[in-house]
């Protein structure tokens, strides 16, 4: 038995091991709650990382486990294959299948959750078209019309002498959430919104046979073809993959965006601030995490009400401090301006502030250890969707019903107010918070990068075209323990718009530029090269355009086709400067985004790890024929500033494909002369 002596110094020796928060985190507000957690003894996701390692075989992608008679193991030897790859399983699957399979059981699983909440939206909107809840009603009916056609509804009806008259704006409603709805389990024909993708790429997709079905048909197909036994030849298992992967970004996350948008507003920017600085010790902390809308939509009208803030007072409080944490944060900064408390890796940490009196979780990415972090503080997690439930922990569950969305929220907000007393462990939170300005919807960047008379992407490809900006890159995605916390999702950023790459963010990227400080305009001035500065001055955009949440990558995918619809840099998504990365990302939806990205034409490179490294033949199927079929493939770089440098010299390919490289040397002579003027 070790004396206390030796015990000391194991402990020692193992405290040793352990990086340094600097070495985890790149924000200090991190740094200060993984040292706090540290000295609480309170464990965290920094340390477990530590202390557990990945599976080796799991993290290649080559374990087969569809099986009873596995798992199946075939890891790629040290030195590679020689000669021909003769791994096989019991079935005698491939390391190709086998790492096809997982991957396409991952696109499943991210389009499934993204699908899922989007048909919890288009329910809700349905219940609120037909008048069913009080709660819900059609805010945005410029969107609601805007968007009606591509579901195949009329907005104006003829009139008895053949006069064009508008439709009922109550009819219309219905009869597309009714459209949107049977998107989900349509059987054949197209998902109708797939169809808002340029010419050329919906061509193209007729052609390859991937258009999807319906919503949910593509990813239960997933499943079935990758059961035992099904479909062993990977380029097939990735077909498949494609068609529901599109079924998610063109179908389930832009039918979410859209009626999201039509119910609650259409996102135009505001200004905000983000990181654990924006928790307030004299207020009842309320911290939204989750990704769904519709229930946050009902906390935020809640926490307002006069009695609320009321019962706040009472309590001893100065008011009621919202805040998000993940993509609903996103949502409530969009649209309400609500400040952002962290991105993924932060959840456990703003427990750890002492200062959060109920974390309402909703669906996606809750860590089921923020309830027993929660445990060693006074702080309420609230669980309030059937789907989403907690073991761990002492949670509360509340279920959320759209029909009685407003008082179940209220419910909730209650909960928060009436623990606020009951905080024990000293408030510590940390100072560190950035301003920000989010909100560029695709429809506001038509505005504010738009004509002088009327939106329209036009002086967004002229600044492409003459080069001022480079190209554009989509940067998106999770945070991952795995890497130091933001640094890498960051440095990205940094460099791409040093190189006058105008950058398109959503997730965890966009709350982690957020921090850093790169959503404000001034940002350019620092940190941009002189052609994406000169626009951004000149427009008073920030070089970084905060675009919302994981569901609104479709925002993005809209964005690239108003620029191909623009004119002059080509005739689909594969022909523009664009490059989409996730520096950070860990979910399965991260990959069912990255595979939609790459089947509209997008070079799309991933940091961290892919899990396909135990399969060269599939390995490099994505991350090179991939590029022959849809014009846009998959690549992994794990270094951030080479991470870069690839998306910037896919984005020097295509402008010199387009023949648009010229300009921009010519560009950056003016500048440099301009420069050397200014100095002289
Ligand atoms: O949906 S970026 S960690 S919060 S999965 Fe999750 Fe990844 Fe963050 Fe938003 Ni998207």
């Amino acid at each position: 038995m070790a004396t206390e002596e030796v015990k000391k110094k194991m402990v020692a020796k193992k405290e040793k091991k352990m990086p340094s928060p600097a070495d985890l985190a790149l924000d200090t507000a991190t740094q200060e709650m993984i040292t706090r957690s540290r000295e609480m003894e309170v464990e965290t996701i920094f340390d477990r990382a530590q202390t557990m390692k990945p599976c080796n075989i799991g993290a290649q992608g080559t374990c087969c486990k569809n099986c009873s008679q596995g798992p199946c193991r075939l890891p790629l030897p040290k030195g590679g294959i020689e000669g021909e790859d003769t791994r096989k399983g019991l079935c005698g699957a491939t390391a190709h299948t086998i790492a096809a399979r997982n991957f396409a059981r991952m696109v499943a699983g991210g389009a499934a959750a993204h699908s899922d909440h989007g048909r919890g939206v288009a329910e809700t909107f349905l219940a609120a078209a037909r008048k069913e809840t009080d709660d819900y009603r059609i805010m945005d009916t410029r969107k609601l019309l805007e968007i009606a056609p591509d579901f195949g509804v009329d907005i104006t009806v003829e009139g008895e002498n053949g006069e064009v008259l508008d439709r009922d704006i109550d009819e219309i409603a219905v009869e597309v959430g009714e459209r949107a709805l049977a998107q989900w389990g349509q059987q054949s024909g197209e998902v109708c919104t797939v169809r808002r993708a340029p010419k050329a790429r919906y061509e193209l997709w007729k052609k390859l046979g991937v258009v999807p079905r319906g919503i949910d048909r593509e990813i239960v197909e997933i499943m079935h073809r990758t059961h035992i036994g099904v479909d062993q030849h990977y380029e097939n298992i990735l077909e498949q993959c494609s068609r529901a992967a599109i079924g998610d970004g063109w179908g389930g996350s832009m039918i979410a965006t859209d009626l999201q948008d039509v119910l609650f507003g259409c996102p135009y920017p505001l200004k905000s601030s983000a990181n654990l600085g924006v928790l307030k010790e004299d207020h009842v902390n309320i911290v939204i995490h989750g990704h769904e809308p519709l229930l946050s939509e009902m906390i935020v009208q809640a926490a307002e009400l006069p009695e609320m803030v009321e019962l706040a007072k009472e309590k001893g409080a100065k008011g009621i401090q919202l805040s998000g944490i993940c993509c609903t944060a996103n949502e409530l900064l969009m649209r309400h301006g609500i400040p952002i408390a962290g991105n993924f890796l932060q959840q456990e940490l703003a427990i750890v502030t002492g200062a959060v009196d109920a974390m309402v979780v909703v669906v996606h990415c809750i860590m089921e250890n923020i309830a027993n972090v929660a445990q060693c503080f006074h702080t309420k997690i609230i669980t309030t969707n059937p789907r989403a439930r907690i073991a761990s922990g002492d949670t509360i569950h509340i279920e959320f019903d759209e029909h009685s969305a407003f008082e179940d929220a209220k419910k909730i907000v209650r909960v928060g107010i009436e623990n606020f007393p009951n905080r024990e462990k000293e408030v510590i939170i940390p100072s560190s918070q950035a301003d920000l300005i989010a909100g560029f919807s695709y429809e506001a960047i038509n505005y504010h990068l738009g004509g002088t008379f009327r939106g329209s992407y036009t002086t967004l490809n002229d600044n492409i075209i003459n080069g001022r900006i480079r190209g554009i890159g989509g940067v998106v995605g999770c945070n991952n323990a795995r890497t130091a916390f933001d640094s890498g999702h960051v440095a990205v950023v940094k460099e791409l718009i040093k190189h006058d790459v105008i950058v398109l963010t959503t997730g965890c990227n966009a709350i982690a530029c957020a921090k850093a400080g790169l959503l404000t305009p001034e940002s350019a001035k620092v940190y941009c090269g002189p052609g994406l500065a000169e626009v951004c001055e000149t427009v008073g955009i920030p070089p970084v355009l905060h675009m919302g949440s994981c569901v609104d990558n479709s925002r993005i995918l809209m964005a690239a086709t108003e620029v191909v619809k623009a004119g002059g840099l080509g005739d689909d998504i594969s022909d523009v400067p664009v490059a989409g990365s996730a520096p950070e990302w860990m979910s399965e939806k991260a990959i069912s985004i990255g595979h939609y990205f790459v089947a509209s034409g997008v070079y799309t490179v991933f940091g961290v790890t892919m899990p396909v490294s135990g399969s060269p033949v599939f390995e490099d199927y994505l991350y090179n024929k991939l590029e022959g079929i849809y014009g846009g493939m998959w690549d992994l770089e794990v270094d951030p500033i080479k991470h870069a440098h690839k998306m910037i010299a896919h984005i020097d390919k295509k402008r010199k494909a387009l023949g648009i490289d010229k300009a921009r040397e010519r560009v950056l002579m003016d500048m440099a002369d301009r420069r050397a003027l200014e100095a002289a």
